[in-house]
């Protein structure tokens, strides 16, 4: 059965009979696709949870907003706040986002971190990295920062993705001031494309043009909070808020345009006119779109093995439709085929080394949620 993303209840399946229950995400089994699902909180007490990464130990690296970077067990021992992470602009959306690890973080230790950066003005999204320790990060340095920065708390991004050929993606956000993101002497909404040092690929899209900042790899952006690249053609796929509706899924090409604010599936709330139609043709067409949203947070592609019938599906996190989001794709087109309902905002969804999907709660006392079948068939 499948719940209303509205409705305030989880369901409990036991045996094949579903019960609604209140209440907050919880432990216990919902129904899926895939038959029962057992979810079992790893760990909670974090503040807010943005950001989770696997280290090849089994442990978590986890953000919360409010500017903390821990470990987490696998066995769901949460350590104490890392040092070294810089200070952030805690306020709105902003604060401590994503954490990556470098590809070849078994031999260098280093871990990338996006934030909101607090400075004159106001703040702007910025990348650093540092060489991880069981108690801190060392020789942090800020690899990327947004200039200048800005008032307000909304929209500064952020998600990493590294490339397989090595590049780091940032995704930004237009912090809620529209124009920006068609302004293309400046970071905002855009996604951008840097080395690993921050320095800028040679081969980006605009680095023969003066007038442009040569970090961005494509633009016309509102805010994009999951981004991941695809397993068999290694493009970045992106999800970005709409405004009111139009939350949109985009394979991200180099050069190109996406529209925010000349287009938009959505209609930014009361504040101003969004033109139809909700694309033109010289713009890039979002390949998906959800009208109302979901607010997408973070996404994967699974290739595990706990879930065989959902191999290379996009399961994105929704915030306002407080579940994990199933999407079928074949690399050119994607389409939602499922909610997993949890009761709670999902601010990131990642694929942990055992199969099972890991997903975070967005709340005061956020959790880390394992979801796994329930029961696997006998071999
Ligand atoms: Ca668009």
């Amino acid at each position: 059965m499948r719940m209303s993303v509205r409705t305030p209840w989880v369901v409990l399946c036991v045996l094949g009979a579903c019960l609604p229950l209140p209440g907050t995400a919880q432990d216990g089994t919902i129904d899926s696709s895939a038959g029962p699902l057992r979810v079992e909180t790893v760990a909670d007490g974090l503040e807010h949870p943005w950001g989770l990464e696997f280290l090849p130990d089994g442990r978590m690296l986890v953000t919360e907003r409010p500017g903390r970077l821990r470990l987490v067990t696998a066995e769901g021992d949460v350590g104490a706040p890392l040092a070294g992470v810089p200070t952030v602009f805690a306020e709105g959306q902003g604060g401590l986002l994503d954490v990556a690890l470098d590809p070849a973080f078994a031999k260098n230790r280093l871990v990338y971190i996006s934030y909101a950066e607090p400075g004159e003005g106001g703040a702007s999204t910025a990348v650093a990295r540092g060489r991880l320790e069981d108690s801190a990060l060392r020789d942090v340095q800020v690899i990327f920062r947004q200039t200048p920065k800005l008032g307000g708390g909304n929209h500064f991004g952020s998600r990493l993705a590294f490339a397989p050929d090595g590049n780091l993606f940032v995704t930004t956000g237009e912090r809620f001031k529209f124009e920006p993101a068609q302004d293309l002497s400046n970071t905002l909404g855009k996604i951008l494309r840097i080395r690993p040092d921050g320095s800028i690929p040679a081969d980006n899209p605009f680095v023969n043009r003066r007038d442009v900042a040569p970090a961005i790899f494509s633009y016309g952006h509102r805010n994009v909070q999951a981004a991941a690249i695809h397993p068999q053609t290694g493009a970045l796929w992106a999800i970005e808020h709409g405004p009111r509706g139009g939350d949109e899924l985009n394979i991200v090409e180099a050069g190109r345009n996406y529209g925010w604010p000349l287009v938009s599936w959505g209609r930014h709330y009361n504040l101003r006119d969004i033109p139809d139609p909700d694309t033109r043709p010289d713009l890039a067409q979002s390949i998906y779109q959800w009208t109302p949203v979901i607010a997408p947070s973070g996404m994967t592609f699974y290739t595990g093995r706990l879930f065989p019938t959902w191999q290379g599906d996009i399961l994105v996190g929704g915030l306002v439709a407080k579940a994990v989001v199933r999407l079928k794709q074949d690399g050119k087109s994607a389409e939602e085929v499922e909610r997993i309902e949890l009761n709670a905002r999902i601010r990131d969804v990642v694929q942990g080394p055992d199969g099972a999907i890991y997903a975070l709660t967005d709340e005061d006392n956020g959790a880390i949620l394992r979801l796994a079948p329930e029961a696997r068939a006998a071999p």
